[in-house]
């Protein structure tokens, strides 16, 4: 796979037009992880010699995660290692969430606030080389904060992105990927106010994000949101594209409690495919 970037780094892959399936937040939680692959028709091995996982795709299917495969989960270092690992075989695209933009952060030796699931990603990595953690380490620092694919026709942002900032690269385009936009404003629970650009979305590309659990997969115009909370005792949800499918997998347990409540599909915005 040839990866292209535009001059200023953001990543551009118009020449990958799918089949994809987009998975959202996985949050360490690797057995659901393991099971919906499974489900998608995804074979996978570990090959204990190479100390690699190996996965053969359905078809030409490629995966694309939504970003935000660490913190508040059971084994955030097993996601990491077999997403990376299929990054590196080209069977799989990644953008960054929030939550692996704070660990790159954390293994550059930033100082961070450990905590929202961080601390446990931390304590879960202890048990792992520091050729790993170096290893992490520069796969989050390689992730582009969105990516256009398709001929344009599709767009992957951990929180989504409005339309005039497609295959943009600039500070305030990537703190609008990993977090979305947000009023300034601060709720009653000591959280940023989250403003719904999808709401007001009206662009042609198909914008597949997460960031934010929805009970289930939230269509509004043309955009979708598969973070289907798994973390926290939801599911973990695929989208197939072009052909719009969703494949969910329901979460073994309540591994966090979520602070905000799931959003709820509002009727009369639920697009039916
Ligand atoms: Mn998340």
């Amino acid at each position: 796979m040839i990866l292209q970037k535009d001059k200023k780094g953001n990543l551009l892959l118009p020449q990958e037009h799918g089949p994809f399936y987009i998975i959202g937040d996985v949050h360490g939680c690797f057995g659901e992880l393991q099971a919906l692959l499974l489900k998608l028709g995804f074979s996978l091995t570990e090959n204990r010699r190479l100390n690699r996982y190996v996965a053969v795709a359905p078809g030409n299917y490629k995966l694309v995660f939504v970003g935000d495969l660490v913190d508040r989960g059971p084994n955030s270092p097993e996601v990491l290692r077999l997403v990376m690992d299929l990054v590196e075989q080209g069977v799989a695209l990644c953008v960054s969430g929030n939550h692996d933009d704070k660990l790159k952060r954390k293994l550059q030796g930033h100082s961070v606030h450990v905590r929202h699931g961080l601390e446990l990603t931390v304590a879960q990595l202890a048990g792992y080389s520091k050729q790993f953690t170096g290893r992490v380490r520069q796969f989050l620092e390689s992730l582009p904060h969105h990516i256009v694919l398709d001929d344009g026709k599709l767009v992957v942002a951990h929180a989504g992105l409005a339309e005039i900032y497609h295959g943009q690269h600039s500070k305030s385009v990537k703190q609008l990927c990993l977090f979305g936009p947000t009023n300034g404003e601060i709720d009653h629970l000591g959280l940023p106010i989250r403003l719904d650009w999808a709401a007001d979305y009206s662009g042609s590309a198909l914008v597949v994000y997460g960031h934010t659990p929805v009970k289930d997969p939230r269509w509004i115009n043309n955009t979708i949101n598969i973070d289907t909370g798994c973390v926290f005792g939801g599911m973990l949800t695929a989208i197939s594209y072009p052909d719009l499918v969703l494949t969910s997998v329901p979460s073994t347990t309540t591994y966090a409690q979520t602070m905000r409540p799931f959003l709820e599909v509002h009727p009369l915005k639920l697009r039916q495919h």
